[in-house]
């Protein structure tokens, strides 16, 4: 965990604990030696830190924490380091994070290698820094450089790094010679902490008043505001401890207890229980898109960013034409936001291949089918490209909720068959849906999420059913929103309550976003729903100006009296007499029933574990994180405060029952793993 080496009168300490060289109780323990017996060795006369491998150290073991942490602590390792009488230099040789960063703050000098990044993103955790991170930041590059490091999160270059004064000296390659040289060349100790602090409570209030969005609905970053006024304002001493009991407060929060699961479920959902050692993934040179519409556009995207060749086919010219020019604007946009150069944007339309020929899909090895929603065009695709793809190409379809099985099966080759199911804008959405089909073999999948961790996707394994994991939870969802209108709520009710609770947007405005007239029968003469009268009057959502909302020129929604009558009208002519319905009624109709009808799909085994299910919702429909998603928020709730109330409603909700996984695990006291 924690090795040492001499290089003359330098001791070298290095964190050599795989992968990321987390700061775990060993190495906390180790280090605290390691410093000791520098300091009662005659021979020493400086020190170097460095991590082995590419990371300094990605932080504090996050692992430990909630299970008790054993001493010593992390900010008396800290102490430790800063209060050793010989000189410390920090040989930064990669990305150093956290507690890891917080240890090259302890040391008097930082060397950093080039490429290194360097952060504090507790934050993310719900957290902040708990290492004296947010006492010595301050002081060694100012309030304001601080406040963006410690609040967003984000980590810097080593350039930066250097520009703000964080690092010493910037080295192309290992940094450790030259920190060693930096160590041998008679330095005097540095310590950070007896420093003054730069700057004053106006940075902070600057601070807050340009970055509001860092702070919504966020325990941490407020917390991480009060402990750098703590350096401003208090003695150093009284500063460390208010640093140690914020940290502490938070580590215990139900926020932070979320977020760290976001983190584990995030990186679980990549691996695939059962699959066999020897599923090597197949090689993907070349990807084909059928479908040049929003969607086939997006989701090639994602491959050409990562320089994959596509083939995109379409079946006319102007479709295709459409198609091809809507990824150059895109790919325009993103460089008029300075996020591309214009050589990028055209090296990524290079590897664009648009092309009216279906034979062309013959040089791809993995192809994926995006075309509208119906079963019977799709087995036609599926057979006529199974007939003359390579041998060996990964056949995939888009679909949003149809039987990958029924598809697979036209095929002859369903062992190469799977869903990919992408989420709207594909190029944006962090999720895919890999879904696996009876007779996926191995190393379709196994190919299928490496290939979408590499265009920087987050893959979670589904089953095959209807809507899969994500698309299938909305259902309820979606139906009771409904119901609920019809019994008395406003659409602006039930949104509101979804977007207090952390939803970017409620039920309603999610449909006027996705299309009101998804799944409309289009017989405008024809009107039993809401849903159809809508549609009758061409209010089909915002890509027509309005839908259960109205929209202006810019999008932006106001409410809509002529929904409200139609609304009313509809009661009327179901005898329905609108009662009072209140937030709570909606929380357990439109939340509850979400988490029941996952617990069906664990049930079912259409998804792989619970946290899999938070993934979804975490990264296709924006549910706040800091709830962890809606398995994990539903545990914290308490299931069986969740089944009480499903079953206090169950007669307002048609077809509804109680999940058996659900109930067994109420009446147990458990909550979802
Ligand atoms: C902190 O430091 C608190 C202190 O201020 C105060 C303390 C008192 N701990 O992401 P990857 C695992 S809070 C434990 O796939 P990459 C990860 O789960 C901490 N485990 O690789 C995975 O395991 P598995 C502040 C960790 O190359 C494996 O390592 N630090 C930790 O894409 C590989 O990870 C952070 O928040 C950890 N700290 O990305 C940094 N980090 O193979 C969190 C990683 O079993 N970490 N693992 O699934 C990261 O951001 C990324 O993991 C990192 C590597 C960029 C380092």
């Amino acid at each position: 965990m924690i090795r040492t080496a001499r290089s003359g009168a330098v001791l070298e300490i290095v964190i050599d604990n795989p992968p990321v060289n987390a700061l775990g109780a060993e190495v906390r323990s180790g280090l605290v030696a390691a410093i000791a017996e520098a300091e009662a060795d005659a021979g020493v006369s400086a020190i170097v830190i460095t991590g082995a491998g590419k990371f300094f150290s990605a932080g504090a073991d996050i692992a430990e924490f909630g299970k008790g942490m054993a001493d010593p602590q992390l900010p008396e390792v800290c102490l430790a380091i800063e209060h050793c009488l010989k000189p410390v230099v920090a040989a930064i040789n990669g990305t150093a994070l956290g507690g890891g960063l917080e240890v090259t703050l302890a040391c008097d000098y930082r060397v950093s290698a080039g490429g290194a990044k360097l952060g504090l993103p507790e934050v993310k955790l719900g957290l902040l820094p708990g290492a004296g991170g947010t006492q010595r930041l301050p002081r060694l590059v100012g309030v304001t450089a601080a406040l963006q490091m410690i609040v967003s999160g984000e980590p810097v270059s080593a350039a930066r790094a250097a520009e703000i004064g964080l690092v010493d000296i910037v080295v192309d390659g290992d940094p450790l010679q030259a920190a060693v040289d930096m160590a041998g060349s008679s330095l005097s100790p540095r310590p950070i902490s007896t420093a003054p602090v730069a700057g004053d409570l106006a940075e902070i209030d600057a601070f807050v008043a340009a970055n509001p969005r860092l702070f919504k609905g966020l325990e941490a970053p407020k917390a991480c505001l009060e402990v750098i006024k703590a350096a401003i304002t208090l003695s150093g001493a009284d500063g460390f401890a208010t640093e140690r009991r914020l940290f502490l407060a938070l580590l215990a929060s139900d926020q932070s207890k979320a977020l760290r699961h976001a983190f584990f479920a995030e990186r679980a959902a990549g691996k695939i229980d059962g699959l066999p050692n020897d599923a090597a993934p197949r090689t993907i040179a070349r990807v084909g898109i059928i479908g040049a519409g929003t969607m086939g556009g997006g989701i090639g995207m994602n491959f050409l960013s990562a320089a994959v060749p596509v083939t995109m086919v379409e079946t006319n010219g102007e479709a295709l034409e459409r198609g091809a020019a809507l990824i150059r604007k895109n790919y325009d946009a993103t460089a008029a936001k300075g996020r591309l150069t214009a050589g990028q944007v055209e090296a990524a339309m290079a590897l664009l291949h648009p092309t009216l020929d279906f034979a062309a899909l013959g040089a791809c090895d993995l192809v994926i089918e995006a075309i509208y929603e119906n079963m019977e065009v799709k087995k036609e695709v599926f057979a006529r490209l199974a007939a003359f793809a390579k041998p060996g190409a990964i056949l995939a379809s888009n679909t949003s909720y149809l039987d990958v099985n029924e598809i697979a099966a036209c095929t002859q080759r369903p062992q190469d068959v799977l869903g990919l199911h992408f989420f709207s804008p594909a190029n944006v959405m962090k999720l895919v849906e890999v879904v696996r089909g009876r007779e996926t073999a191995p190393d379709v999948l196994a190919t299928a999420m490496a290939l979408a961790q590499k265009i920087g996707k987050v893959p979670v394994v589904a089953g095959v059913c209807y809507g899969f994991i994500g698309n299938r939870m909305l259902i309820p969802r979606q139906d009771n929103a409904l119901a609920l209108v019809m019994e008395g709520a406003s659409p602006e009710q039930i949104d509101k309550v979804h977007t207090d609770f952390g939803m970017p947007m409620g039920p309603f405005q999610m449909t006027d976003l996705a299309g009101v007239d998804i799944g409309w029968h289009r017989d405008p003469d024809r009107i039993d729903t809401l849903k159809d009268a809508l549609c009758a009057q061409g209010r089909w959502g915002q890509k027509t100006g309005a839908g259960f909302y109205d929209y202006d020129a810019k999008r932006q929604r106001s409410s809509s009296p002529l929904v409200a009558s139609l609304i009313e009208e509809f009661r009327a002519r179901e005898n329905i007499t609108p009662r009072a319905i209140d937030d709570e009624e909606i929380i357990v109709r439109t939340l509850y029933t979400m988490v029941n009808e996952g617990a069906k799909i664990l049930e079912e085994g259409i998804a792989q574990r619970s946290s899999d299910i938070d993934v979804v919702w975490l990264f296709g429909y924006g549910w706040p994180r800091y709830t962890g998603g809606p398995m994990f928020w539903a545990s914290q709730v308490g299931l069986a405060k969740i089944v009480a109330a499903l079953d206090r409603y169950a007669d307002r909700a048609p077809g509804f029952a109680v999940s058996a996984l659900l109930r067994d695990l109420a009446a147990k006291g458990e909550g979802f793993a």
